[in-house]
């Protein structure tokens, strides 16, 4: 499973956005060697029959182990991305401890991602975005799915709540240099999408790095980790391979 130890098994469907990169983040940091496979979510290739057989719910990641195998003889696939983490981890035995209460804290924690900060900064990056007057201060991604117009009502729900998450995060981050104390997969699963969405949070608090501290030093300290420059750039916005 080492690069260069053993043929290539796992395959990642995928394009390039935050959702995607917790995953080359994790790979990256496993040093699990792998092929990507490019669906183009810009040209709407998620909706194609072939790709729903894999997710019937139409989204990337997937993610495809030849050692993974239905009774049917066919490889499983895997989607939704804090599945694949989760999957990743316990094949790895990496980024997600034994321990019942460490196990459950960092479950929780993945959870909260899936559940709240991704679709939260989601339809924040969404809505704010249509505010932007050039296009070209956005990501590839963010330019093309943004909101048609500037909807005031829309803007101000999800940057109240994307703030509240915030302070949520950076209370759990008191005297943790990660989310649940050692580095986890909870971590994987929350930087790259506060990483895609900073800039734009940062143009509504310029102070956050100091407002949110634990947070922002957390940040820092996420790029620093292996496998964290190599998984968000293998996956950078606009990549299609
Ligand atoms: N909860 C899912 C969300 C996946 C998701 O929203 N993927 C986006 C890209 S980040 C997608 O495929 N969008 C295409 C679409 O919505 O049609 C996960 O974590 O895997």
């Amino acid at each position: 499973m080492l690069k260069g130890h053993k043929p290539v098994m796992l395959k990642l469907i995928t394009w390039s956005t935050q959702n995607a990169r917790k995953i080359s983040i994790m790979l990256a940091a496993c040093q699990l060697d792998y092929e990507i496979s490019w669906l183009n979510i810009e040209q709407n290739e998620q909706h194609q029959q072939g790709f729903k057989a894999l997710n019937p719910n139409s989204k990337i990641p997937v993610l495809m182990d030849s050692e993974l195998v239905n009774e049917n003889g066919q490889v499983e696939p895997i989607f939704e991305s804090a599945a694949i983490l989760l999957y990743l981890a316990e094949k790895s035995g990496r980024f997600l401890e034994n321990n019942p209460i460490q196990r459950m804290a960092t479950l929780k924690w993945l959870f909260w991602q899936a559940a709240n900060l991704g679709p939260v900064l989601g339809n924040f990056s969404h809505f704010a975005a249509a505010t932007v007057k050039d296009t070209e201060h956005l990501n590839t991604y963010l330019a093309k799915t943004r909101a048609p117009k500037v909807d005031e009502y829309a803007i101000q729900r999800f940057t109240k709540e994307s703030f509240r998450l915030l302070e949520v995060l950076n209370q759990q981050l008191e005297n943790k240099a990660f989310i649940v104390g050692n580095l986890s997969i909870a971590d994987f699963a929350c930087y790259p999408w506060l990483e895609s969405a900073w800039l734009g949070l940062q143009s509504i608090n310029p102070n956050i790095n100091s407002h949110y501290k634990n947070l922002g030093d957390w940040m820092t300290r996420m790029k620093t980790v292996e496998g964290v420059e190599e998984g968000m750039k293998t996956l950078a916005w606009g990549r299609k391979g």
